[in-house]
């Protein structure tokens, strides 16, 4: 086996990079090894294919803007049970596959959760056999890079792919042409039926790359699918023979800017037009794809619903419901019923926010400019839906309001949550709590004409990439004590729980998590030049940065442990890292203020004599997929502390409680579920509950009783403002600290105090050594439940309905 692999890597080496291995770069070496580990996934690949085809199977068509799957390598050798060989076939060769795994580019084609829990999915339907295609956009720039300077985030283009990416195949044979703007004609036929062409202003094609997702001991392999813009006409000859050079090229730069780049917002739409046009890009492209192979192999589009279900990863590939209509309507001749049957029976709709600044609509105006069909359709699709709902609720007219898929209050607008959730079969939520607050808020409405709709399916993490590849220390004791079968089933980590007390136990995984830490020590110390110690509590707040998941409240009682400690230095402190990375949307001006505040914070306390190494404070840039994996094996303690009610589900909290953190966290999102899942006794929980928050939101409530309440929350608000941590410029905090004192909308200032003395519960649960990980031990057993397999294996039962032998 390793020679084998031995002599596939040197192939690769000089057939297909053409370079001498004696002069081989790490990233030489890197493609050399992912061009032969992509030999091994193709053939399964190809194979899927056509046993799918043959065998009439249904397949799952996943409908996303983004795929945050960063680097692949490790992930796929390991999925192929190859990784062992791979690395002793380099080893012999003299090369080390750590540098090897670091030259590959990580792919940050999405800005967070959403985006990486779209390819956590695409490994566990892989994984569970599942035949599924990732559609998407092959961005030529990812995420933004994150510089940090002078504690300012700066951002710069991300560039991975601007060598190419071995792990892609390019398909000339799949390219469509997509469609913007133009007019609509209206014709009668013969036989008296009103039909309508769409005359485009503008074509684009739309050109296929397919990328193997390789499921656990290469069960399935699966593509994804990223779409990539090109002009129709490369250049426009007659402008450039005039010497117009610019102008010759306009076309195509206008046509290739839809896949140019990721746009950096989450949680706010960005309203732009181009936006929308990297929607029906890559929507209209993956329905002709699903739609032509459909009729290649069943003939009749009646069958779409018994053979394929289609998943919109929220609202933003939403505008495939009016396409299917289209094509349905206008290039296949359905009558509207049949079209409307196959579309609603084939859609299904996944919403991952109730924030209602997040929810995607767009001006009627722009909408009709790009797409004049689209809108007509949803005009109707409108009507109907209006008709019914008068019907079932005829004595309220409000109802209507809530429910219409057009908004008529200020400036006219497409609401893209409404038109999902009236397209579709199956809407759901992605944890117990959200998918409650779904149908009681946001469509409480649209969830009393059609009760049987929405439904929840709390997400989930692929245990291969979040435990096996990069906890392998901890996956070693499992497989010991839990039995090797641990990485096949998940369930039996739960073994693990009995053997919590036990002392043996307990040295290796406090052992295994002093490795992990300190391997982060070191790349913090690369990255910052600040130097922590591994025997620290590691406590890490890892996500993207947004005033609901609230850093500020982390910070704040930072600077209030830090006078506490000042205060009294001789006390019997707990010596702790706080950690934290994320990026904020180049856009969000309070989330850059949150970013220099912790900078300032680390610069003053990591510089005070007086804390000695009780505290230290450490903001890691440029926050992706490769930094949690470093991270998160080595993190004590998990910082969940959103205002509860606000965050969907996190999946963060999931890897860190897998990998043995304990977690603080308020009663939001996925944390309730994994409180039921650890224990009480095992989880650090505080804060207002979400009917309280609703409370105070009702009444009104805001900060000043809190404020009043707390001198210690009064002063640290006061030191902050005051410029206690930017004495270079006092004034720098004030407006942040302002919108606390104000409205605080997202309750900083009512959970301050239940947060700190959550913290000082965290202090002397450490202290007692002992105990801390006998809970980690716990935690780390419950956590099976949370394996993006099991989710899979519920959308697959009861949205998709398709067969999975989980
Ligand atoms: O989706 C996130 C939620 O905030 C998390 O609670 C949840 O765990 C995760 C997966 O379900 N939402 C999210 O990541 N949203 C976006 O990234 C986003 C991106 C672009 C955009 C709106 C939202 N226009």
């Amino acid at each position: 086996m390793v020679s084998e692999a031995k002599s596939a890597i040197i192939s690769k080496m000089t057939l297909s990079v053409g370079k001498d291995p004696a002069f081989a770069t790490d990233y030489d070496w890197f493609l050399a090894c992912a061009l032969a580990a992509r030999d091994r996934a193709t053939l399964r690949f190809l194979e899927g294919k056509r046993v799918t085809a043959s065998d009439g199977k249904k397949r799952v068509y996943y409908l996303s803007l983004e795929f945050l799957i960063g680097r692949q390598l490790t992930d796929v050798l390991s999925n192929l049970s190859l990784l062992d060989v791979f690395r002793a076939a380099l080893e012999d060769l003299g090369v080390d596959y750590e540098r090897v795994r670091s030259a590959e580019p990580d792919a940050a084609l999405g800005n967070g959760g959403l985006g990486r829990l779209a390819a956590c999915f695409m490994e566990s339907m892989a994984t569970l056999g599942i035949p599924a295609y990732g559609y998407g956009i092959r961005y030529d720039h990812g995420l933004f890079r994150q510089v940090i300077y002078d504690g300012w985030q700066e951002e710069y283009p991300e560039d991975w792919l601007s060598f190419g990416t071995p792990w892609e195949f390019l398909r000339t044979d799949v390219v469509f042409n997509v469609g913007f703007g133009g007019s609509v004609e209206t014709y009668v036929t013969p036989a008296g039926i009103t039909r309508y062409t769409w005359h485009p202003g503008e074509v684009v094609h739309a050109v296929s790359y397919d990328t193997p997702m390789v499921g656990w001991r290469g069960r399935s392999v699966n593509p994804l699918r990223l779409w990539s813009a090109r002009a129709v006409d490369p250049l426009r000859l007659e402008l450039f023979n005039r010497g117009d050079f610019a102008g010759a090229s306009s076309d195509q730069a206008r046509a290739e800017a839809i896949s140019k780049f990721l746009y950096p917002s989450d949680e706010t739409p960005s309203g732009q037009e181009l936006r929308l046009r990297q929607e029906y890009f890559f929507v209209s492209a993956s329905l002709q794809d699903l739609l032509s192979r459909h009729r290649r192999i069943y003939g009749d589009l009646h069958s779409l619903p018994e053979r394929a279900a289609i998943q919109l990863n929220d609202t933003h590939p939403a505008v495939a419901i009016a396409e299917m209509m289209r094509l349905l309507l206008d290039e296949h001749g359905l009558p509207w019923n049949e079209a409307w049957a196959i579309t609603s029976a084939t859609f299904s709709y996944t919403n991952h926010t109730l924030l209602p600044e997040a929810l995607e609509t767009w001006p009627l105006a722009v909408f009709e400019r790009l797409l004049p069909r689209h809108l007509q359709i949803i005009y109707f699709i409108n009507n109907l839906h209006l008709e019914a709902a008068k019907k079932a609720f005829p004595e309220e007219p409000e109802l209507l309001r809530s429910v219409s898929i057009i908004d008529e209050r200020d400036g006219r607008k497409v609401r893209m949550g409404q038109l999902a959730f009236v397209g579709s079969h199956a809407i759901n939520g992605v944890s117990a709590l959200h998918t409650d607050l779904m149908r009681k808020t946001t469509f409480r409405d649209l969830n009393r004409i059609y009760p049987d709709r929405i439904q929840n399916k709390t997400n989930g993490i692929t245990f291969r990439r979040w435990l096996h590849q990069s906890n392998p220390g901890l996956t070693a004791i499992l497989k010991e004590v839990c039995g090797a079968e641990v990485v096949d089933n998940p369930e039996v980590i739960e073994r693990l729980a009995a053997h919590a007390g036990d002392s043996a136990l307990q040295d290796r995984i406090r052992a295994v998590k002093l490795a992990n830490k300190t391997a982060l020590a070191k790349v913090i110390a690369e990255r910052t030049g600040v130097r922590v110690d591994p025997a620290a509590l590691f406590d890490v707040q890892i996500k993207r940065m947004h005033e609901y998941k609230r850093q500020l409240l982390n910070l704040l009682e930072t600077a209030a442990l830090y006078d506490a400690i000042r205060a009294n230095p001789d006390a019997d402190w707990t010596p702790r890292v706080k950690i934290m990375a994320g990026k904020a949307a180049a856009s969000y001006v309070n989330a850059k203020f949150i970013i220099k505040l912790a900078n300032d914070i680390a610069q003053v306390v990591n510089n005070d004599p007086a804390v000695r190494d009780l505290l230290k404070v450490v903001f890691l840039p440029n926050y992706n997929v490769s930094l949690a994996e470093v991270i998160i094996p080595a993190a004590d303690l998990s910082e969940q502390i959103s205002t509860a009610g606000m965050e969907a589900s996190g999946t963060g909290n999931m890897k860190l409680a897998l990998n043995g953190a304990l977690t603080i966290g308020t009663l939001d999102g996925a944390n309730i579920e994994i409180r039921d899942n650890v224990g009480n006794d095992n989880i650090f929980i505080f804060g207002l509950t979400t009917d309280e928050v609703s409370y105070r939101r009702e009444r009104g409530i805001t900060a000043g009783q809190a404020i009043a309440a707390s001198p210690m929350l009064a002063g640290v608000l006061n030191a902050v403002s005051g410029g206690r941590f930017s004495p270079d410029d006092p004034g720098r905090f004030v407006q942040l600290i302002d919108g606390l004192r104000g409205a605080d909308r997202y309750m900083v200032t009512d959970d301050f105090d239940s947060y700190y003395a959550a913290q000082r519960r965290v202090d002397a649960c450490w202290n007692s050594g002992e105990p801390w990980t006998r809970s980690a031990i716990i935690n780390i057993a419950n956590m099976a439940w949370f394996s993006s397999d099991r989710t899979i294996a519920e959308y697959a039962r009861e949205i998709w309905n398709v067969p999975v032998d989980l």
